[in-house]
């Protein structure tokens, strides 16, 4: 089978214009990685023309020997759909787990996406947690962005301020978001950071920068980062109108729906706040 032919790149190049449609992807913004099933490997593997083998910068030996799609460095979501075997492509990754090799795309030569650790690492620590885990995304949503130069960069404040904001968020993250401080992206440090989060959340928020899904479909990931999002905004709207909400989702309220709806909110979030603004 042809690789643009198959479902899971399909549904792959789905999710990047989706990206670009929302805004989310200005110029070479964003990333999106998957892991590929052993099936899904198989199916296409007649198409793989082996590169020279490259440090990944980081070590990920519980990812020996699979195989990946991801995104472009420097390459644009916008262009994706239009010329997708010159921006995206597959990789392997070597035995010892430092090291990879382009199989496929990139036509006109350059490297799997500047965030390669930091996508790597999350597929790991998901993986070790939920072997259905697969794709990890990153988007830079600008009102995420813009929340992180206002409220403190705590992981019990963000959980919470988008939990009120939206009753679906609670419901789709119950266990809440993680927040990341401003580092240099493309780091191995950055990497370890995030990953270090999303050994406990699906969501780890980039001061100043974006926002990393973690996912076990290109539905669910894009639909969280899409959620978070939007709460987001929501947010953005009520501070931009007061800068103490008139009334709120309380957390009583919250105990209530964890009851009813069978979900573990964790009490660290459902702190009292006090009388003043947040
Ligand atoms: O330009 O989003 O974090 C790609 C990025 C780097
Ligand atoms: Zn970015």
């Amino acid at each position: 089978m042809k690789v643009l032919d198959a479902e899971f790149v399909k549904g792959f190049i789905r999710m990047t214009a989706d990206g670009w449609d929302q805004g989310w992807h200005e110029r070479n913004g964003g990333n999106l990685s998957y892991r590929i099933k052993p099936e899904e490997a198989e199916s296409i593997k007649e198409n793989f023309k082996p590169r020279d083998w490259q440090d990944i910068g980081t070590e990920v030996p519980a990812l020996s020997g699979e195989f990946f799609l991801m995104t472009g460095s420097g390459k644009y979501f916008r262009n994706v759909q239009l010329d997708s075997e010159a921006n995206i492509c597959i990789i392997e990754v070597d035995e010892t787990g430092t090291k990879y090799r382009i199989l496929w795309g990139l036509r006109d030569g350059g490297r799997p996406t500047s965030e390669l650790p930091s996508h790597l690492m999350n597929l790991e620590v998901k993986k070790k947690i939920d072997p259905n885990y697969r794709v990890v995304y990153h988007a830079h949503p600008a009102n995420v962005i813009a929340l992180t130069f206002v409220l403190p960069l705590d992981e019990k404040v963000f959980t919470r301020e988008l939990w009120e904001m939206f009753t679906e968020c609670p419901m789709v993250f119950p266990e809440g978001v993680g927040v990341v401080p401003w580092m240099v992206p493309g780091s191995r440090e950055i990497a370890i950071a995030t990953s270090k989060v999303m050994e406990k959340y699906d969501l780890a928020i980039w001061a100043h920068h974006g926002l990393f899904a973690a996912g076990v479909d290109f539905d669910a990931t894009f639909g969280l980062m899409h959620l978070v999002e939007k709460s987001a905004e929501i947010l953005v709207k009520v501070l931009s109108m007061t800068p103490q909400k008139a009334q709120t989702v309380q957390p009583d309220d919250f105990r209530h729906l964890a009851k009813d709806l069978d979900l573990t909110l964790s009490e660290e979030f459902l702190y009292e706040k006090p009388a003043s603004p947040r």
